[in-house]
């Protein structure tokens, strides 16, 4: 890859891969090919979703409330989710396969208690940064390449926003898999064609 493309590996975590909180199906699959696909890329940045124990996307935090239901907050529509990726939890930590050892950042995102952040970007409230702009803008990388978990939240949206930043996005969708929550990953799909994100296999690179 030329030097101004950058991977972002999204939320290769314990708590997304099997036996975890909030398990995506086959999550752990997609790490032998993101080890591969690592290599190529002169810079690697890796996510991690990384909530306090209170954190207003778990249902555990609202009454009354059940996991994969939705409430309304001041900055739109949360999905709850079952309380996951702990901040310094076994459950938050990187799976232990991955293994991209010149992946010079990593960003931690959703710290927040009151504000969700899918978004490796921007959180829910579509304001707050992460700084990951001016990272990669800093190094001069103009196009981004996004894998990992979850395809249909984690980074559609981070993809979504690469190109609100004025970076070219692909989604390498051999080396993500999805939630696919009541017709969200279709609807993803559609969302990310609408931002101008390509969407390619590995095998296309
Ligand atoms: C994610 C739901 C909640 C993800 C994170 O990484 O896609 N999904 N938190
Ligand atoms: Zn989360």
């Amino acid at each position: 890859m030329k030097n101004t493309a950058a991977l972002l590996v999204i939320d290769v975590q314990n708590d997304f891969c099997p036996g975890g909180a909030l398990a995506v199906e086959h999550g752990d699959a997609v790490i032998p090919l993101i080890n591969i696909l690592a290599r190529r890329f002169a810079t690697v940045v890796i996510t991690q979703d990384w909530h306090p124990a209170n954190h207003v996307s778990f249902a555990a935090q609202h009454e009354g409330k059940t996991a994969f239901e939705s409430i309304a907050l001041p900055y739109g529509e949360q999905t709850l989710w079952p309380t996951h990726c702990v901040m310094a939890t076994p459950g938050a930590a990187l799976h232990k396969n991955l293994d991209i050892p010149h992946a010079a950042a990593i960003i931690r995102k959703g710290s927040n208690p009151q504000i969700d952040s899918y978004s490796a970007f921007l959180e829910a409230d579509r304001e707050t940064k992460t700084g990951l702009d001016g990272y990669l803008s800093s190094r001069g990388i103009t196009n981004v390449f996004c894998v990992g978990l979850a395809t249909d939240y984690c980074v559609a949206w981070s993809a979504e926003d690469a190109r609100k930043f004025g970076f070219s996005a692909t989604i390498i969708e051999d080396a993500c898999r999805a939630i696919d929550l009541n017709g969200s990953l279709a609807a993803a799909w559609s969302r990310l064609a609408q931002a101008g994100v390509t969407r390619t296999a590995s095998t296309g690179l």
